[in-house]
Formats: structure tokens, sequence, C-alpha cells
């Protein structure tokens, strides 16, 4: 299980490694995707450490309205009216990074359903 200690996410979020911010508030921050799939292809992360969108709601349920609502504000920046938000919640559907984040897909056209 991934600990604060050893976390990526609560690296970028700390400043300690560097991340494509484009927006922080005293409960998130949000960076560009180091591998975007999409024109834009945000993270919305909270700044305490929880494993998954699950945990985190557990522990914080109005941080999930925060991380929506920030998801909606890097839309909007990017000019964005349709977009995508993706929380992935297992390994077993694609997630990777045991930090809870929010990813804001758009720019292209989509399909549904996602594979
Ligand atoms: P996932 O839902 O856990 O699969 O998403 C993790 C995302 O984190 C994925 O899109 C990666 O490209 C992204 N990412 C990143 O932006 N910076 C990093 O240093 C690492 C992963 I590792």
């Amino acid at each position: 299980m991934t600990t604060a200690e050893d976390c990526l996410f609560c690296q970028i979020v700390a400043g300690e490694i560097p991340g494509d911010v484009v927006l922080s508030t005293d409960r998130v921050v949000a960076f560009r995707d180091v591998a975007p799939v999409a024109p834009t292809h945000v993270l919305v992360v909270p700044r305490e450490h929880a494993s998954d969108a699950a945990a985190t709601a557990a522990a914080d349920t109005a941080l999930v309205g925060d991380l929506v609502a920030a998801a909606a504000e890097v839309a909007a920046a990017d000019g964005l009216d349709d977009y995508r938000l993706v929380f992935n919640t297992g390994a077993g559907v694609g997630q990777s990074v045991f930090h809870t984040h929010l990813h804001v897909l758009g720019g292209r056209a989509m399909t549904w359903p996602p594979g």
C-alpha cells in the first residue's frame, strides 16, 4: 500500500518534485498529466493523502465535491464545454497511482463505453 511518505503525488503537492500545476487551493492541487491521452488531461488531487476516491469520501465527503468543483474550473480555463471526469478505482480498471486523482479529459471526441 502506498503511504503518504512514499507517494509521488504527495511529493508533487508538496512541491518536492515538479508538476505542471494549473490550480492550487488549500484543499486540492491540479496538474497536467505527464502522459496526456487528450489535448486537455489534468489530474485533480486532494492535498490529503488517500488511496482512492472512496477512501477520500470516507475521510472527508466534502473533499470529493472540492475535486469536482476544481475540475470544472480547470475545464473552463481550457475553454471546454464538454469534458470527461474519471476516478479509476483499483488496479483492475487501470489505477496505477494510489493517491486519489480525478482525471479531467477533453479537447477531442470520445466514445462510450471506455475500453
Ligand atoms: P491512473 O488512473 O492511476 O491510471 O492515472 C495515473 C495517471 O498519473 C496517469 O495518467 C499517468 O500518466 C499520470 N502520472 C503523472 O502525471 N505523473 C507521474 O509522475 C506519474 C503518473 I508515475
